[in-house]
Parts: structure tokens; C-alpha cells; sequence
């Protein structure tokens, strides 16, 4: 209850604030940004959406705050789209599932971009496989609506939910997010190499991008690449960058 009141009064006051992990191609060039929210509380600093989203969740106030992460990430984009590579960037913006099940939701998001100006084909919506599958018809509607606007759809923490690869078939999703579990110590344990070339291949067969997340080394990196992975985002690129230091990070030199 007070963690309750505490993150409603850091809605009202203006204490969150978006960070952004760069996304990049085998190249070593930035094709996207993941929008990773943060609460600077007045007491305890910055604290980790690992704390408070599952609170914000039981409350509700998840609403009020996914709408702003999503303004914020539809604004970040507009500006990112005057700099030097930003035309090109995709930002993927996490919803959880409490917000992804408002009737409202593809209004919502919809809104959010007409008001922003952002390109809906440069906003990639990140659902976890848990969130699916709950509903899994009206899940399939909504991402249908959204992608006839350009909004790209990709699933985050993939192998770690309760997905079936019957609702993997039917959605019509642009990426999988191989889960950073699996990534951790893929040059230890040949399982992990065995699932993540697993999901290389639907990926491949289905026509899904795959993204590897909870990239920390370059031997990692290597050993992704010889799995056919093309799209990595971790550590050993970047830390999630404030907005300062991302325009940083893309500006030449
Ligand atoms: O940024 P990081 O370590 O600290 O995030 C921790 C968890 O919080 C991750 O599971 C991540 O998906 C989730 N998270 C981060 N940002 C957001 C957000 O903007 N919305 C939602 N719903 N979850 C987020
Ligand atoms: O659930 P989701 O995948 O959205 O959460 C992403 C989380 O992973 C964030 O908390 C982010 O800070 C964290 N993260 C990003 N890159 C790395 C990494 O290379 N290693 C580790 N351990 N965590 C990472
Ligand atoms: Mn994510
Ligand atoms: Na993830």
C-alpha cells in the first residue's frame, strides 16, 4: 500500500523516466533501441522496474504508466528521427499484460502515435508469451489492427512462458527475443546452444527475426553468429543509456 501511494505520487511528480538499450546488426551498426523505464525516487535513487512494475502491476497503475512510456518512447522516437541515424531506428517498448488486455489498447497506442507524430513502423511492441496466451483470439486481433498501422510485434523472453508453438504459428509476430537465460552460458552448456539453434530455425522457417538479448561477451557474440543470429543487444554493446547519453552514442565520433 505504501509502495502503492509512493508510485503514484511518482506519476504525479514526474519521477520516471525512460532509459534505452541500443539493438545492433552483425555489422556493429544500431538498427534499434529497447525503452527500458526507471523511477527516480527522491529517497531511494534510482530504482529497478524489477521492484516496481509487478507492484504497479497488482495496482493498475501500470495503466497510467504504460501510457506514458509509450508517450515518452513515441516522443523519443520524433526526436530521434532528426538525427544523424535515427530514420532507421526501431524503438521496442515493453507492455505488460494488464495493459495489453484494455479493450482500449490498440486505441491507445494508436492515439499515442497520431499525437506524437512517431512512424508507426518504427514502434515495436515487446509481449511476453505468458501475456498471449491467455486470450489468445483477441491477442491475435489486436496485433493484427496494430500491424495494419505498421507496428511491429516481437516476443520477449522467448522459450521462458508457457507458449505452444500452435499459438507461435497463428501470431503474426516480426521478432523472437531469445531470452537472455539462454545466452548466459551458451559456450558452457550445449542445451542452451541446442534451444538457441532451435529458435534460429523456427525463426527462420516461420520468417521471424531473431534477436539475442543478455549479450555480455564477444565470444557469446561469435558463437550467436555461427547459429545464424544477426541482431544482438547486451553489455558487451551498451549499458541502457539515458537520453543524453543515447544521442550520444549515435551522434559520428
Ligand atoms: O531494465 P531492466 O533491468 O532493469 O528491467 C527489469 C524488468 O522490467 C524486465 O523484465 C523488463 O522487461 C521490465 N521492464 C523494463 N521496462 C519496462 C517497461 O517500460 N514496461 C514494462 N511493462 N516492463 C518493463
Ligand atoms: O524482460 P526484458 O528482456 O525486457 O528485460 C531486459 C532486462 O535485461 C533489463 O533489465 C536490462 O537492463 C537487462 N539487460 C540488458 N542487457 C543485459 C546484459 O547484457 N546482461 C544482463 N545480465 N542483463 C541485461
Ligand atoms: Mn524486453
Ligand atoms: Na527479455
Amino acid at each position: 500500500a505504501m509502495l502503492e501511494a509512493e508510485l503514484r505520487q511518482g506519476l504525479s511528480r514526474g519521477e520516471f523516466l525512460l532509459y534505452y538499450q541500443p539493438q545492433l546488426d552483425s555489422e556493429g551498426a544500431v538498427t534499434g533501441v529497447e525503452a527500458l523505464v526507471r523511477w527516480r525516487h527522491p529517497q531511494r535513487g534510482m530504482v529497478s522496474p524489477a521492484e516496481f512494475i509487478p507492484a504497479a502491476e497488482d495496482t493498475g497503475l501500470i495503466l497510467p504508466l504504460g501510457r506514458w512510456i509509450l508517450e515518452e518512447a513515441c516522443a523519443q522516437l520524433v526526436r530521434l528521427a532528426g538525427g544523424p541515424v535515427g530514420q532507421d531506428l526501431h524503438m521496442s517498448v515493453n507492455v505488460s499484460a494488464l495493459q495489453f488486455r484494455q479493450p482500449g489498447f490498440v486505441a491507445d497506442v494508436l492515439a499515442v502515435l497520431a499525437s506524437s507524430g512517431a512512424d508507426p513502423r518504427r514502434l515495436k511492441i515487446e509481449l511476453t508469451e505468458s501475456l498471449l496466451v491467455e486470450d489468445i483470439e483477441s491477442a491475435i486481433d489486436k496485433i493484427q489492427l496494430l500491424k495494419r498501422h505498421g507496428v511491429c510485434f516481437s516476443l520477449d523472453d522467448f522459450g521462458t512462458g508457457y507458449s505452444s508453438l500452435s499459438y507461435l504459428k497463428r501470431l503474426p509476430l516480426d521478432q523472437l527475443k531469445i531470452d537472455q537465460s539462454f545466452v548466459h552460458n551458451l559456450l558452457l552448456d550445449a542445451r542452451d546452444l541446442a534451444i538457441v539453434n532451435a529458435i534460429m530455425a523456427l525463426g527462420q522457417a516461420m520468417g521471424i527475426a531473431v534477436i539475442a538479448e543478455g549479450v555480455e561477451t564477444q565470444a557469446q557474440r561469435e558463437l550467436l553468429g555461427r547459429c545464424g543470429c544477426t541482431s544482438f543487444q547486451g553489455y558487451l554493446f551498451s549499458r541502457p543509456l539515458s537520453s543524453e547519453q543515447l544521442h550520444a552514442f549515435l551522434s559520428p565520433h
